[in-house]
């Protein structure tokens, strides 16, 4: 109303990277190395328009991830107008003469008459437009100073929401522009948008979801990283994920590059053709073991049918150059007619769940910084070395030996559980094990118990056998969900051949409950939970280790795996408050993957969550 010529564009937040790249080409890597620089600023605490959740967190990594690929970071939070001028400069000085830069800004950000500002958190309700541009910072001054400061190559990512920040009751009239203003970047810069015109982008993508960051950026953090991987290739990437993520949760979000660059390059990170080899150590758990002795065991067991051979191979060598063979002739022998399937099971009593056993080995725990829908909290990736075989039992605990337990002790695991409306997720009274909203059989795995009702079975499974039964640690959950596979899924990494494998999200439970998050492309012809054991093994012999129930741990809920056991012992420091789950539910696929994580407290009862047992060997 005060001016009809006054067009804002309002992003919740907004990042900017400028990073400094080089052209490939085929022409290799600079043989002088090239200064490197990073400026990362994340703006939560605004004064006068909405204060933000995740972009200091977002910038944070960033500026992490950065140092750790060689950059010199420039990190700074919450500053004013004052301040971001001078760091801008500061950044600009020190990658001028083709220096390599990254610059990353998350916070608010405008787009008005289509020229685009950042916001800083001293920024004051606007009178008119040109207030918005006198208290920020114009993209455009950032491009042209990059460009002036002649760096190498330049990639700026703005990861922006458009909601309006500023308070409506501050009484102006505000109308949106249409279109989002392209940056006119000069050349040898990427643009990229996190979203689209009149987008919002997303912090999260369900109320549970923990991961400290939005989405866009825990999309784009991996990229940053893949090795080989060119920046436009990275981006389109980033682009495709966050659109499928977003569409999955029925929210339009549609990243927008824009390429001024003459030609495909590298991030900086990217390991140059030389490194591609050179793997982090922690991903390199079998260097002590020579190629040569790996080619001579692999020799003598190729041809054998025998199923343990393989799976001899695969714990020797979890990170092997043949797993991908192993595993194939593992899935192959499963369907001549499941020899590969474990031992016999042992039963401890008339009620008792089958116990198979797990040998003892090593394996890489957590998910790779590529893998599709993976988050921060399953890094890093790290070794972890099972010393003890044990025992696990072949399935998830059953409606019916879960009964057989509340009928012994008179247990009540009654209360209410987390199920599905029909619109949303309620916890609602009444429902409970024996009621957990849809039908179930004796042979089905028991849900809407508690990682408590969980403890309780296996004290009373330890009380009635005379062994000790316990709940297995994350490290042991993971290293038997996958047992000895690396991939994302223990039958691979394309979720669309999960049927095969597991009780998932799939067609079936779509056409019933129309969640709004995305399913497997396949059909497994069950809509909530399955019977126990109907989908086929893990090199193991365990079945449902993906899908079906979500499987209680002891492990306390902890943020990522710094400082993470690697003795398959349990984690029981950081967030005690809440226990951790994995393997996905009858979810869709980016839960059902083995590194999977997740928590809530240890009274919280859901119609997704279950558990197995583990136990020391006889
Ligand atoms: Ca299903
Ligand atoms: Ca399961």
């Amino acid at each position: 109303m005060r001016s009809t010529q006054l067009v804002f564009h309002i992003w919740r937040y907004l990042a900017l990277i400028a990073i400094g790249v080089m052209i490939s080409g085929g022409q290799g890597w600079a043989a002088a190395p090239e200064k490197r620089v990073a400026l990362v600023i994340g703006n939560n605490e605004y004064k006068t328009v909405t204060k933000l959740e995740k972009a200091t967190n977002d910038a944070k990594a960033v500026g992490r991830e950065l140092t750790r690929l060689g950059f010199e970071v420039i990190s700074v939070s919450n500053v004013s107008q004052k301040r971001m001028n001078q760091v801008i400069n500061e950044f600009s000085q020190k990658v001028s003469g083709g220096g390599v830069g990254v610059f990353f800004f998350a916070g608010h950000g405008m787009q008005i008459n289509n020229q685009n500002f950042l916001l800083p958190v001293d920024f004051e309700l606007p009178n008119d437009v040109n207030d918005v541009a006198d208290q920020s910072i114009s993209l455009q001054s950032i491009q042209d100073k990059l460009a002036d400061a002649k760096a190498r190559f330049s990639l700026l990512v703005i990861d922006a929401c458009r909601d309006n920040p500023l308070p409506r009751k501050a009484g102006r009239s505000l109308s949106l522009s249409r279109g989002l203003a392209a940056p006119s970047a000069p050349n040898g810069q990427v643009v990229l948008f996190s979203a689209g015109a009149h987008q919002q982008a997303l912090d999260k993508l369900s109320d549970d979801d923990t991961n400290p960051n939005g989405l866009f950026t825990r999309e784009f953090l991996p990229m940053i990283a893949s090795p080989g991987l060119s920046v436009t290739d990275a981006l389109k990437r980033v682009r495709s994920a966050v659109t499928r993520k977003a569409k999955a949760i029925g929210h339009e979000q549609n990243p927008a590059l824009y390429d001024q660059t003459d030609g495909d390059f590298f991030f900086v990170a990217g390991a140059a053709p030389a490194n591609t080899k050179a793997a982090p150590q922690t991903e390199t758990i079998q260097r002590i073991d020579p190629m040569a002795v790996e080619l001579s065991f692999w020799e003598s067991i190729k041809g054998s049918d025998n199923s343990d051979d393989f799976r001899a191979y695969l714990n020797k060598y979890p990170v092997g150059q043949f797993i991908e063979l192993a595993q194939s002739r593992l899935r192959r022998g499963e369907k001549a007619g499941g020899a590969t399937r474990g031992s016999a099971g042992k039963v401890d009593c008339a009620d008792c769940p089958e116990m198979v056993d797990i040998p003892p080995g090593e394996f890489l725990m957590g998910a790779a910084r590529n893998e599709v829908d993976s988050g921060d909290n399953e890094r890093p990736r790290h070794g972890v070395k099972i010393e003890n075989a044990f025992s696990a039992s072949r399935h998830e605990i059953t409606v019916h030996q879960f009964a057989a337990f509340v009928e012994a002790t008179g247990h009540k695991a009654e209360g209410s559980c987390n199920v599905w409306s029909g619109s949303s997720w309620e916890n609602q009274p009444g429902k409970s094990w024996r009621d957990p909203g849809f039908a179930q059989t004796g042979t089905h795995p028991v849900v809407c118990v508690s990682w408590n009702d969980a403890r309780a079975y296996t004290n009373w499974l330890s009380r009635v056998t005379g062994k000790h039964y316990r709940l297995p640690t994350e490290s042991e959950w993971e290293y038997m969900a996958r047992g000895g596979t690396r991939t994302s899924r223990f039958w691979g990494d394309d979720p669309g051949l999960a049927c095969e494998h597991a009780n998932v999200h799939d067609a079936t439970t779509q056409s019933a409950h129309k969640f709004a998050w995305e399913p497997h492309e396949c059909k497994d012809g069950f809509a909530e939970t399955a019977p126990v054991g109907r989908f086929k093994a893990n090199p193991f012999g365990l079945h449902d280790t993906a899908g079906n129930a979500w499987e209680w741990v002891e492990d306390c809920l902890n943020t990522n795996y710094v400082n993470a056991p690697n003795d398959g012992s349990a984690r029981v420091t950081d967030d005690c408050g809440r226990r951790v789950y994995r393997g996905g539910g009858w979810s869709g696929p980016s839960s059902v993957r083995s590194a999977t994580r997740t928590g809530n407290p240890p009274s919280y009862r859901s119609q997704l969550l279950g558990f197995r047992v583990i136990r020391a060997l006889d």
